[in-house]
């Protein structure tokens, strides 16, 4: 399989006519050869892009929004081949990929519903034969940098709204997911986007994602990645004073009291700290048990973590699947590697394995006795290594918890109705989930966090639209004479 750049309604070849080779993280074998785009593929994308948004932003968004309802429909006829494509070129096991399409699916019709609504106002005014109104236009060109651990959820949480409030995108997906990334696009094109609407560019992270930030023309940039990325491209974007969405991961926790259901929790541990091999932003890596109950749940939770299975996604029999390529097992191992030497107790896991001969596996792994402030309980890993550090109380549990800088989501698991309450008062992410793991947002809620989870935005929910518009207020003085307001303050 070859995978091209999308540019103007067209498949073509970077520039520097350079590919390189996409991995299946299962089985080390090639997916795709992809091309390797620069500087002058993102100036070509940005071009058409600017011509497209002069006749996009002018449909009328609910025309605008009937070809996110097409995606949509296309993306459901879809969503098998492209879950099966998402699971070869990314790891995760199939129900999951079936789920990340799952999520874009959702997203096409949520935000599809703003054609009809892209909600603006009007006030009083103070005048006399005098209108005022709030209305929201579109940006112009944004850019939707995306990572590969949700290759089609995440792009769709960006794209569609952007989509529907009438800017033109120049997508760049990550450079470990770029087939998924065109296959998603394909749908887009089927759709009948017109050319130069949506802009596909893929290349290496740096030189694509700086150009697109230094590039005059495009207005704002949604990213999701690492936080090193992210702050470097807030920094370079703050020069240009563009509008900047920043979405960079978390270091989530459980926190399991005397009173939860062990069972519950216990099932949710290991789909929340294990699932996707660890590799969600909203994945849990830290377990706060309460002291009475934690030598019992660590001893059911170890037991159920070594009967996990490793392997291809593809496979039935798969609960965890591959870590996404090599850098990233080594970038595990070296965590554990920190732990062990910060005093942490390994319970299990703390190998990279292969599975048949192959793959960049990582066993499930557990550390005991782990303090707060340890660098295994503080960085984000983003593999499957789970933290167990203990609380005597449900206000330390909550202190332990919000004492990270990272903010994106959080779980208590308790009978009590009152402690989740005070929880749900006193925890600072942006996500907080009650008797349920720290994944599985839905697409109708805002998502994001605090600290240095991001810079204040949410994506999806109400909140979609926000960033992907522009505020104008409008006056209509219907007077047929001058009104100076705050001044002819008796002029009726
Ligand atoms: C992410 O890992 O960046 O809430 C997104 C969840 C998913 C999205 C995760 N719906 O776990």
């Amino acid at each position: 399989m070859q995978v091209r750049n999308y540019i103007n309604g067209k498949w073509v070849e970077a520039r520097s006519e350079e590919w390189y080779v996409d991995l299946n993280p299962a089985t080390e074998e090639p997916v795709a050869e992809v091309v390797k785009s620069d500087e002058r593929d993102v100036a070509a994308a940005v071009e058409a892009a600017e011509v497209a948004f002069e006749k996009w932003r002018k449909v009328p968004a609910p025309k605008r929004a009937e070809i996110l309802y097409r995606a949509g429909h296309l993306l459901v006829e879809r969503k098998e081949q492209l879950a099966r494509l998402l699971t070869q070129e990314m790891g995760k096991i199939l129900p999951e990929a079936r789920g990340d399409v799952q999520e874009a699916i959702d997203m096409a019709f949520y935000i599809g519903g703003e054609g009809r609504r892209l909600l603006g106002y009007t006030a009083p005014v103070e005048l006399p034969n005098k209108f005022g109104m709030a209305i929201r236009d579109p940006i112009g060109v944004v850019a939707c940098i995306t990572p590969w651990n949700f290759p089609i959820a995440i792009p769709s949480w960006k794209i569609f709204p952007a989509l529907v409030a009438g800017n033109t995108v120049i997508f760049k997906p990550a450079t470990d997911t770029p087939a998924t990334a065109a296959e998603f696009v394909r749908i887009f094109e089927e759709a009948g986007l017109p050319p130069g609407v949506l802009n596909l560019v893929i290349g290496p992270g740096p030189t694509v994602g700086n150009a697109l930030v230094e590039h005059p023309t495009v207005k704002a940039i949604s990213f999701t990645g690492s936080t090193e990325v992210g702050r470097d491209l807030y920094a370079r974007a703050a020069r240009h004073l563009k509008r900047v969405s920043l979405e960079m991961g978390g270091k989530n926790a459980i926190i399991v009291m005397e009173d939860a259901n062990l069972e519950l929790a216990l099932e949710a541990t290991l789909w929340a700290a294990f699932g996707t091999t660890g590799q969600r932003c909203t994945a849990c890596s830290r377990l706060i048990l309460h002291k009475p109950i934690k030598g019992k749940f660590t001893e059911m939770l170890v037991e159920r973590a070594k009967q996990l299975r490793l392997g291809n996604g593809l496979e039935p029999t798969t609960d965890v699947g591959p870590l996404i390529n090599e850098a990233a097992v080594r970038k595990v191992h070296s965590y554990v590697e920190i732990g062990k030497a910060e005093g942490a107790r390994l319970l299990c896991g703390g190998n990279p394995v292969k599975v048949n001969g192959k793959g960049f596996f990582y066993e499930p792994t557990i550390f005991d006795q782990v303090r707060p402030d340890m660098r295994i309980a503080q960085e984000e890993i983003f593999g499957p290594v789970l933290s167990i550090i203990e609380a005597e109380s449900l206000e330390e549990a909550i202190r332990i918890n919000n004492s990270v800088n990272y903010g994106l989501s959080s779980s208590l698991f308790t009978q009590d109705v009152n402690k989740a309450f005070q929880a749900i008062r006193d925890i600072t992410t942006g996500i907080v989930y009650i008797n349920h793991g720290t994944t599985g947002a839905e697409i109708q809620f805002p998502f994001g966090g605090t600290r240095g989870t991001g810079n204040g935005h949410r994506e999806a929910g109400l909140t979609a639209i926000e960033f992907f518009t522009e505020w104008k207020a409008v006056y209509v003085d219907y007077s047929g004479r001058l009104q100076r307001a705050q001044i002819d303050t008796t002029a009726f």
